[in-house]
């Protein structure tokens, strides 16, 4: 097959297919050019509702935090308590409801306002992972949450609504969408990640980075133009059964996939980064191999973005550039 002309792949994780037209990466732009987010910032913002010892919008203050901070998000999606039993009710039969519960809260990476995980030395990116753990381990014990994702928006264009380094955890009774449908994928092919794996290490022209425990690399499949993920080189389940030699891995490739973006455009690369893991949910899931997806949205400049329009929306995700040239450009990148 010629992979220079228009061709579909296949995402075995989530059983989707997305179209790749490589020979359409050069045609013109004329359209939105994002403005790059102000750069300069100090490194305490007596504004910001995040930096330590500052007061947030709910008049809690923050306590003069030097690490990793963890709070209650003030404004949560979820509410713990439920009302009543699940119900699920319904006729017609397809008009489906469920009670959702969950937890929400807001991971301060830093105290200092200027820097990004991509500036972070790999020790105070561990101090996120092992909050992480933490996190995981106190919430995946309770018997009202299923499953605990992970995750941060970073930038304006990813809609994140502060420039402080920050991450959010959302923990629900249900397990989501995206990680049923990884479950599925997982389980139609057991040891699935594991045996891909395998292929790219020998393959070698999607891999970014890799140490002892974890590597980087642009998935076969990816949709966004410079979409990556971090798996763990042995199958892990869950974040919380990484050793402290398996957190200090994910650290270290963590800040060496965070600052290659940044060199990219030579800006503060946006991004939605999280984990996908085994569900909390009483079951083992040994189809489950833990990793990291990253979910850039520039294409070709610091200010022209990929949008997920027409016919993604309608139809099939498409990319311009195939998974291949995106990961020659970000290993040129890793330092
Ligand atoms: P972003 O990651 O999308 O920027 O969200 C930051 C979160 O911080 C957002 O979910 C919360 C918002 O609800 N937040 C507080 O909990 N308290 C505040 O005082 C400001 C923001
Ligand atoms: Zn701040």
């Amino acid at each position: 097959m010629d992979l220079a002309k228009p061709h579909r792949r296949f995402n075995p994780l989530t059983q989707e297919w997305i179209l790749v037209s490589p020979q359409r990466a050069t045609r013109p732009w004329q359209g939105a050019v994002e403005k790059p987010a102000s750069a300069i910032r100090p490194a305490h913002d007596p504004k910001c509702y995040l930096c330590a010892g500052n007061t947030r919008v709910n008049g809690v203050t923050n306590p003069s935090y030097t690490g990793v901070y963890v709070f209650e998000n003030d404004f949560p999606a979820l509410l713990t308590d439920a009302v009543g039993k699940q119900d699920e009710v319904i006729e017609p039969v397809f008009l489906r409801a469920q009670q959702e519960t969950g937890v929400c809260r807001v991971i301060c990476f830093s105290p200092r306002h200027d820097l990004t995980l991509a500036d972070l030395p790999a020790e105070e990116i561990r101090g996120v992972i092992d909050a992480w753990v933490e996190q995981c381990t106190e919430l995946g014990a309770r018997p009202d949450i299923s499953y605990v994702q992970l995750f941060e928006n970073k930038g304006e264009v990813m809609g994140c609504s502060n420039p402080h380094p920050h991450g959010q955890l959302w923990a629900t009774a249900h397990v989501p969408t995206e990680v049923e449908k990884e479950t599925c994928g997982q389980l139609a092919h057991r040891g699935l990640l594991q045996e891909y794996l395998a292929h790219e290490l020998s393959d070698r022209s999607r891999v970014l980075y890799e140490n002892d425990h974890f590597v980087a690399l642009v998935p076969f499949w990816a949709v966004w133009p410079f979409e990556t993920m971090i798996l763990p080189k042995h199958a892990v389940r869950r974040i919380v059964e990484l050793d402290a030699s398996g957190c200090d891995g994910l650290a270290d490739a963590m800040a060496h996939l965070t600052s290659a973006y940044d060199r990219v455009f030579d800006v503060s690369f946006p991004y939605t980064m999280g984990v996908h893991q085994a569900p909390y949910d009483g079951e083992a899931h040994d189809e489950w191999h833990m990793h990291l997806h990253f979910y850039p949205p520039l294409l070709r400049s610091a200010a022209v973005k990929k949008f997920m329009v027409g016919y993604e929306m309608l139809a099939q995700p498409q990319r311009d550039l195939t998974a291949e040239q995106a990961a020659e450009r970000l290993r040129a990148c890793v330092r």
